[in-house]
């Protein structure tokens, strides 16, 4: 058990790591930084109601002091005039400023009919990445969607992580139980399509990810990349391998090959645990070093050398994202991922890869035999994609809403909450038009962007430091386990709403009960988790009363108190009394920096919910796709393609609206390789067209050597030209929508990923014909 430290309430939070610049009247708050997974504690400076600055806070007990120039922007990217300050209702064609009431009125008006008349699969709800990064977010999405019933349901996970999510649904029963690398501990890191140098980590929250890069090799560590660009990430590494786009499940079952090959597998302690084995040798069978070579370009010797060194680390850990996800075969390269962690005996184990333990996960039940996973329960109506995770692939979208089938009812209503799909997803022109063809569509955004702009109503939730903040999400995938929990910095401005009642309205307003007092939505979650909780044996509620635990609950409002019942029915709480010296609510704000709550611990067999009981290591819908990525081994694809990158100082589709985030090499430019460029007469600052099976855009050149031969990069979230926005700064330097290349029919068809990465595309100099 952990010990979780008793203090007295800090009324006022201190200035650690000594003196701030502050004036007579400024004073500073802690706030958890929302602007990426890494969660770093930030300290800010306040004068009256305004954020002038933001620093790491040193006492944080998780980042240390750790910033980056995006949570140094806190206070700019809160200020930004543009963030729009009350809600938006359409009248006449035109979005005007409306009251709170007016809003969900007609937010009532809007999805009830089509509710009514054409069920409720016709209401699509569509969750962007933001969600993840609120409490909001974390805790009225569910609620929504089991109150409306719809199956209609598309988030960025089908554009990023849901290959993950399936391959850990599969293997582990869980398609949340996703171990991360033990990056403090590690003795070797093999690092695959990320690059934690600008995106500071993802599915692996871990403040200051660049200098624990550094401490792994200071230790005499290793660090392999794989990665078709030499990004900064990759500058850092022992060894960087500049691997053919999509082609990671190649490599990794070659991997894999030569770890059975060579009889390097050694599972220690996980063999009893592990069923499959001789099934997934047999299945990498044709995946040779020589097979794989020419379709990885990677050369055979190489590959055997990847592998080997695997096995000989003392510990080791694979680790991949983005770049593995969003590919033909995502969900295999996820799969093969855990499969060579396994091989290796490095899953569950310190400096492998581990499952975190979070404060608001349930009390574990004790390990056993569980429900499983199960993919397709339904299927889209087009194209009869099945559904992952209760999911349709964002891809889908458009043609959910655009396209009539003679089975069921296309999607006529929409609500967004922090997604903007006309730049994130593929094809954003044909989903523009979809999105102006619906009867009612409601967003939840700060902005008056190209996907809000659609709108009926739009609801503008408060800027962050208006906002509580405690990282539901991420928690459960942090390199270590710890609890935090900032409250709002400065009050909510007059006529703001929080964006949690926002979220309960919402939900009031979309299940027929628009009008009911919004607490109600999280007394009927709080009844609902209790009355559940004391039913279950292994709860430490167990056979107790649901009401006096209700009753028990502290917290200033809805969301607290579901925080702190969350926390005391979680891992390491204090049961409802149970167990004194556990977690509460009123225990957590005594520690304004958060309570460390230990370095992650071997778990298994916990975890595993599979109908086995045990990991199994080839499922059947994984063997099923194998045939698919053995023809892949025949590739050979003869012109460019494309790949995205990322930036530091921006964030997908929403902070090029920041001018201290923008300019620089912070540009939508193509990177392009000097042979490439010099062979298609393409100069460097020229402007180039790029064309893809979605359509083509035209962004200048940007010659350099840090893109492989045959790949060109373009990074996502740009093209901010579109009339009816509220982008002033973003409109400036637009860019352009590097998803209109894609015409959204290649998904990974596992997980209904799309894919965005390894894309075809044909380039010119403009004048050139393509
Ligand atoms: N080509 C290509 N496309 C990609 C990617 C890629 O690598 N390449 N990456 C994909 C990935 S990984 C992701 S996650 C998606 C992201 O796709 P989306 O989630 O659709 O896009 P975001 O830009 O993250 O932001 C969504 C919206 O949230 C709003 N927002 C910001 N803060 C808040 C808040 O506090 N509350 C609310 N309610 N809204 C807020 C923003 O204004 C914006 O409109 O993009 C994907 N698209
Ligand atoms: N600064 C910043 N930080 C962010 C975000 C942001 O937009 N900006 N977005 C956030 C979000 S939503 C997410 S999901 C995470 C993503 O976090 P990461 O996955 O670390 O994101 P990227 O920087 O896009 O890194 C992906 C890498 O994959 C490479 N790649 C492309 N195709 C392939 C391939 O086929 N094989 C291999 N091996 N590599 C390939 C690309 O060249 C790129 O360097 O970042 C988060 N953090
Ligand atoms: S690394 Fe991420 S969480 Fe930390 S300050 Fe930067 S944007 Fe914020
Ligand atoms: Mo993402």
């Amino acid at each position: 058990m952990v010990r979780i430290p008793s203090g007295r309430r800090a009324t006022v939070a201190t200035p650690p790591g000594g003196p701030v610049s502050t004036t007579p009247d400024s004073r500073t708050a802690l706030r958890i930084c929302p602007l990426c997974e890494a969660t770093c504690g930030l300290t800010l400076t306040i004068e009256g109601t305004r954020v002038t600055g933001a620093r790491g806070d040193r006492d944080d007990v998780f980042s240390q002091g750790f910033i980056c120039p995006k949570g140094a922007s806190f206070g700019a990217v809160d200020a930004d005039p543009d963030r729009l300050r009350t809600p938006l209702v359409r009248e006449d064609g035109e979005l005007r400023e409306a009251t709170w009431e007016e809003a969900f009125d007609a937010v009532a008006a809007g999805l009830r009919p089509v509710v009514e008349r054409h069920g409720p699969h016709a209401v699509g709800i569509v969750l962007g990445n933001p969600n993840v990064h609120t409490m909001a977010g974390a805790l009225y999405p569910q609620v929504l969607l089991a109150g409306l019933g719809t199956h209609s349901l598309f988030t960025a996970s089908t554009l990023d992580q849901m290959p993950k999510h399936v391959s850990s649904g599969l293997l582990y029963g869980d398609a949340n139980a996703i171990p991360v690398p033990d990056l403090d501990r590690t003795d070797h890191l093999l690092l695959i399509g990320a690059n934690p140098l600008e995106s500071n980590g993802s599915l692996c929250t871990a403040p200051d990810f660049p200098g624990k890069l550094k401490a792994l090799k200071q230790r005499g560590g290793t660090l392999t990349v794989i990665d078709p660009r030499r990004t900064r990430t990759a500058k850092l590494a022992d060894r960087h391998v500049a691997i053919r786009p999509g082609t990671d499940a190649t490599l990794l079952a070659a991997m894999a090959h030569v770890l059975f090959e060579e009889k390097l597998t050694d599972l220690g302690e996980l063999a009893p645990l592990v069923q499959g084995l001789d099934e997934v040798a047999d299945a990498v069978r044709d995946f040779t070093p020589e097979a794989a070579a020419e379709a990885c370009d990677i050369d055979a010797d190489t590959i055997r050398t990847l592998a080997r060194e695997l096995a000989a680390a003392p510990t080791a850990a694979v680790y991949a994202r983005i770049g593995s996800c969003t590919v033909p075969h995502g969900t295999l390269a996820s799969w093969l991922v855990d499969v060579l962690n396994i091989l290796t005996g490095n899953l569950d184990q310190p400096g492998g890869v581990l499952f975190p333990q979070a404060a608001t996960d349930k009390t574990p039940r004790p390990a056993g035999p569980g429900r499983g996973f199960a993919l397709g329960r339904w299927h889209s109506r087009v194209s009869r994609y099945p559904e992952a995770k209760g999911e349709l692939p964002m891809a889908a979208l458009a043609e959910e809403i655009d396209t009539a089938t003679a089975d069921g009812e296309p999607v006529r209503a929409l609500i967004a909450v922090a997604a903007n799909p006309v730049l994130s997803a593929p094809d954003g022109e044909r989903l523009d038009k979809a999105l102006d063809s619906l009867d009612f569509m409601v967003s939840v955004d700060p902005y008056l962007n190209e996907t809000s702009r659609h709108a009926h109503v739009v609801l503008p939730p408060p800027p962050p430091a208006q906002s509580p903040h405690h990282d539901f999400a991420f928690n459960t995938l942090a390199i270590r386990n710890q609890v935090r929990y900032t409250r709002a910095a400065v009050p909510l401005e007059p006529g703001r709403m929080a964006e949690t009642e926002i979220l309960a309205r919402l939900v009031l307003a979309a299940t027929g009960l628009h009008g009911a007092d919004p607490s109600a939505v999280d007394a009927m979650v709080i009844d609902q988790t209790l009355g559940k909780s004391v039913k279950e044996p292994h709860s430490p509620v167990h056979g107790r009363d649901p009401r006096e635990l209700a009753a028990a609950l502290t917290g200033e409002s809805g969301p607290e108190r579901r925080l702190d019942m969350m926390l005391r029915l979680g891992p390491y709480g204090d049961g409802f009394g149970l167990r004194p010296e556990g977690l509460n609510l009123d225990k957590l704000l005594d520690q304004p920096h958060g309570i460390d709550l230990g370095p992650l611990q071997p778990r298994l067999p916990q975890p595993l919910k599979t109908r086995s009981g045990r990991v199994e290591l080839l499922p059947r819908p994984i063997a099923d796709d194998l045939p698919r990525l053995r023809d892949a081994l025949r590739e050979r694809p003869e012109g460019l393609v494309l790949v995205g990158r990322r930036h530091l100082r921006s964030n997908n589709s929403w902070m090029h609206n920041i001018p201290a985030l923008t300019g620089g090499t912070n540009r939508c430019t193509l990177h392009i390789h000097p042979d490439d460029a010099e062979r298609l007469g393409v100069r460097d600052g020229a402007p180039v067209r790029v064309k893809g099976a979605g359509g083509e855009v035209t962004a200048p050149a940007e010659v350099t050597d840090g893109v492989r031969r045959g790949v060109v990069s373009l990074p996502h979230g740009w093209g901010h030209d579109r009339p009816g926005t509220r982008l002033t700064h973003a409109a400036e330097s637009p860019g352009v929508n590097v998803n209109q290349l894609l015409d959204g029919s290649l998904l990974d068809p596992l997980s209904g990923t799309a894919v965005l990465n390894g894309v075809p595309v044909d380039v010119a100099p403009t004048g050139a014909t393509l």
